[in-house]
């Protein structure tokens, strides 16, 4: 008897229990951003945005013609928003500041009262709420300002940034003890500094997609050491960086070349900015690549911005958690072809590979994002593995529908499918993920998608004055797992 429950316990208890329910320390979330959700994007003394400026100028450029003038109307309806967020039962809630909110010039000669006065009773009620606000300080609405003056290819915006970062600190930082210095660099060093996706909408590619990530590190660092050395022997909070990379699994396992493809992918895409920060300096296959590159296509100079000694240790070792954001994934081939391409430069010649899909995976409303959860487990121990086990917090994962329905099949098994990952990551295979954010909290202005795109466990209805909310089947499906801290993976 005693040794069958010893056989039950040590063999299946693993899979039959265990691998169902969370750790108990494990902490849930759902999170937004301040351009995509706030709206007021010219009341109560807020100055423009990057966002403000692109969207008015270049409607164009974004799917239908929209832009976050109103957005969700957080500024107006939060309290709506966190008694949702209480009904739901998350722990944490992940936001964003909007910098030029509370300093409308971009520089600190100014402050808007009003704007500092809307965060603090955002922080209050969150807290009276038992809910633990993860905060973002720069989640892609830069201070209009700085873009006049090169946006993130102007290395003097790590020292304004840090200046942003240390005001925030101070204002903020007796509610605020997870804070996030900027959300995805890779994105915008692609999107709105190579293929002009993005606002400011600059294709430089190849050239300021590697002095964006250049002076977001430096920004990053500055606002890490600014917290540690003022801020923390007081507030005791952690600090860290969202990062983002696609899964890169090779086409064909067996083919070295794609396998050395795929891990140069995640070198250039994760590696450029995580490497920096937990290992020290770009990744040695970065520096390679596009160095010799640059050579060959008669550059003086590499296009990749070199780190000084001392910028080497100032970056390393400034997170105190990984924060990792996961979408999707994608086939990689070796693509020697582009090795010979010089002209123009480019990201994707630098990397040289091709990037494919499998047809068995189902795809969402957004043309980049197919349901491939394994891809976030394989992630999550490649993170671990690359970066000497990190904390690591799960700071976005989601699903998009058109949102012509609140009957939301396809998200809930998207993400009942990455929970299981994530879970068999943290029981399974040993790594350190300890919370789990979904993006987002409610349908919001989806960048250049708009309004077409939705990402949101509450449906929003852009049509109403006041922006309807309702919940959508997901949210009633997130609510059990929040409570129960348990999921049923069978099949996922
Ligand atoms: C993230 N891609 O951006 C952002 O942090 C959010 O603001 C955004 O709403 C969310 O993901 C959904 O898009 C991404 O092309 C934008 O792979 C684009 C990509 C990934 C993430």
């Amino acid at each position: 008897m005693y040794l069958f429950i010893l056989f039950c316990v040590l063999f299946l208890g693993p899979h039959l229990v265990f691998s169902e329910t969370f750790p108990e320390y494990f902490k849930f979330a759902v999170s937004t951003s301040a351009y995509q959700v706030e709206g007021a994007w010219n009341l109560s003394g807020k100055g423009p945005s990057v966002w403000d400026w692109y969207t008015h100028t270049y409607p164009e450029k974004i799917a239908d013609g929209s832009n976050g003038d109103i957005a969700c109307d957080s500024y107006n309806k939060y309290e709506e928003d966190i008694s949702f967020l209480q009904d739901l039962g998350v722990d944490y809630y992940r936001m964003s500041i909007s910098w030029p909110r509370i300093f409308p010039s971009g520089y600190f000669n100014e402050i808007n009262l009003e704007g500092v006065e809307y965060y603090l009773n955002l922080f209050k009620l969150l807290k009276a709420a038992g809910i633990e606000p993860l905060v973002t300080l720069y989640h892609w609405d830069l201070p209009l300002v700085y873009h006049n003056m090169g946006g993130w290819t102007n290395p003097l915006l790590a020292d304004w940034f840090g200046e942003y970062a240390r005001r925030c600190y101070e204002l903020f930082g007796s509610y605020v003890k997870y804070w996030i210095t900027l959300n995805e660099p890779q994105t915008t060093c692609t999107n709105a500094y190579s293929y002009g996706t993005f606002a400011p909408g600059y294709s430089l590619n190849g050239v300021a997609t590697y002095i964006c990530a250049y002076v977001h590190l430096l920004a990053h660092a500055k606002a890490y050491h600014i917290y540690h050395d003022e801020f923390y022997a007081e507030q005791q909070g952690k600090v860290s960086i969202v990062l983002v990379t696609y899964w890169g699994e090779p086409n064909n396992s067996s083919s070295e070349a794609d396998v050395a493809a795929a891990k140069n992918f995640l070198q250039f895409s994760m590696g450029l900015l995580a490497h920096p920060i937990f290992i020290g300096n770009w990744p040695q296959v970065v520096i390679d690549e596009v160095d010799q590159k640059s050579e060959l296509q008669g550059y003086t100079r590499s296009r990749l911005p070199k780190f000084t000694d001392e910028q080497v240790a100032y970056i390393k070792g400034t997170a105190d958690f990984f924060g990792l954001n996961y979408y999707s994934t994608y086939m990689i081939s070796d693509n020697t072809n582009a090795a010979e391409i010089l002209y123009p430069p480019s990201y994707g010649t630098d990397i040289k590979i091709t990037l494919g899909l499998n047809s068995s995976w189902p795809n969402s409303a957004s043309s980049w994002l197919y349901n491939v959860p394994w891809g976030l487990r394989k992630l999550i121990n490649w993170v671990s593995n690359q970066y000497n086990k990190p904390e690591i917090i799960i700071t976005e994962n989601g699903y998009s529908d058109d949102g012509s329905s609140i009957d939301d099949a396809g998200r809930i098994h998207y993400l009942n499918g990455h929970m299981c990952e994530v879970l068999r990551a943290i029981s399974d295979d040993g790594c350190n993920v300890t919370g789990y954010t979904q993006w987002t909290m409610m349908d919001n202005f989806e960048w250049n998608a708009g309004y077409t795109e939705r990402f949101g466990l509450i449906h929003v209805d852009f049509g109403s004055d006041n922006r309807t909310r309702t919940p959508k089947s997901f949210y009633e499906w997130f609510k059990n797992v929040v409570k129960t801290n348990t999921i049923n993976c069978t099949g996922f």
